[in-house]
């Protein structure tokens, strides 16, 4: 267990919260033209029932054998062929996505105003790894948590656990900050701080009965929270107060 000395510990989702998916849709339109967006949507959506029901199931594999196994039951369910190949060459792109624009300048700005920050995934260790490397932003991260290190995936409550047991500090402490709904939803219902990115504005999607404490478009939403609102004044941000 690492003591916290800083000022605020922040817990990044990292799929669709610092590294951006979308690049994997002109992936697949070269592969499959015309049919990017839609095998993109259904291959994120089939990788994450499936992470839920292994988790159900007691049935754990790695991300990246559930993310490969998505895009085969995908491009099957789409009348089209891949070869092991192809299925090999795309999944391994989600150890190669790019930061969204606005993640390395947020995150030396939190670092500089002396913030502890790390990142709790789904990821395997190696693709997590691939990940943060490539950013540039490796050092900035006090530590990297995959939940492959309890064979469980989010939003089981064990998966939060991980990171204020990591911290050996109590879940109201975690700034947790996520893309995904459901994740915020399962991070909130832990105990966390909770801010949700909403990058293209749709709204919470599912209603699981938990609300996040502060809703922005991009990653800038923590820096007003912690400059104008002062870091001990977050939780009183409310849903809504977008920038
Ligand atoms: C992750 C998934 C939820 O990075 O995007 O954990």
């Amino acid at each position: 267990m690492a003591p916290h000395r800083g000022r605020g510990i922040y817990i990044f989702d990292a799929i669709g919260t610092l590294f951006d998916g979308s690049v994997l849709v002109d992936r697949l339109d070269r592969r499959f033209p015309g049919e990017g967006v839609a095998l993109a949507a259904a291959w994120r959506a089939t990788q994450l029932r499936m992470t839920w029901l292994r988790s159900l199931m007691d049935a754990y594999e790695p991300f990246d054998r559930v993310t490969r196994d998505a895009l085969a039951a995908v491009v099957g369910a789409a009348g089209r062929e891949a070869t092991d190949v192809d299925l090999d060459d795309l999944a391994k792109m989600y150890g190669e996505l790019p930061v969204y624009p606005e993640v390395a300048e947020v995150i030396e700005t939190l670092v500089d105003l002396g913030s502890t920050l790390a990142i709790l995934s789904n990821g395997t260790p190696a693709m997590l790894m691939s990940l943060v490397e490539r950013s540039g932003l490796r050092e900035r991260f006090a530590v990297v948590l995959s939940v492959d290190a309890i064979r469980v995936y989010k939003p089981h409550p064990a998966v939060y656990r991980l990171a204020s047991d990591h911290f050996g500090v109590a879940p109201r402490d975690v700034r947790f900050v996520s893309g995904n709904a459901w994740d915020c939803a399962g991070a909130k219902r832990f105990g966390f701080d909770v801010t949700a990115i909403d990058r293209v504005g749709t709204g919470v999607l599912e209603d699981l009965g938990e609300r996040p404490d502060r809703i922005g478009r991009d990653l800038r939403v923590l820096i007003d929270a912690d400059r104008h609102a002062g870091a001990s004044a977050m939780n009183s941000r409310p849903v809504g107060d977008e920038v």
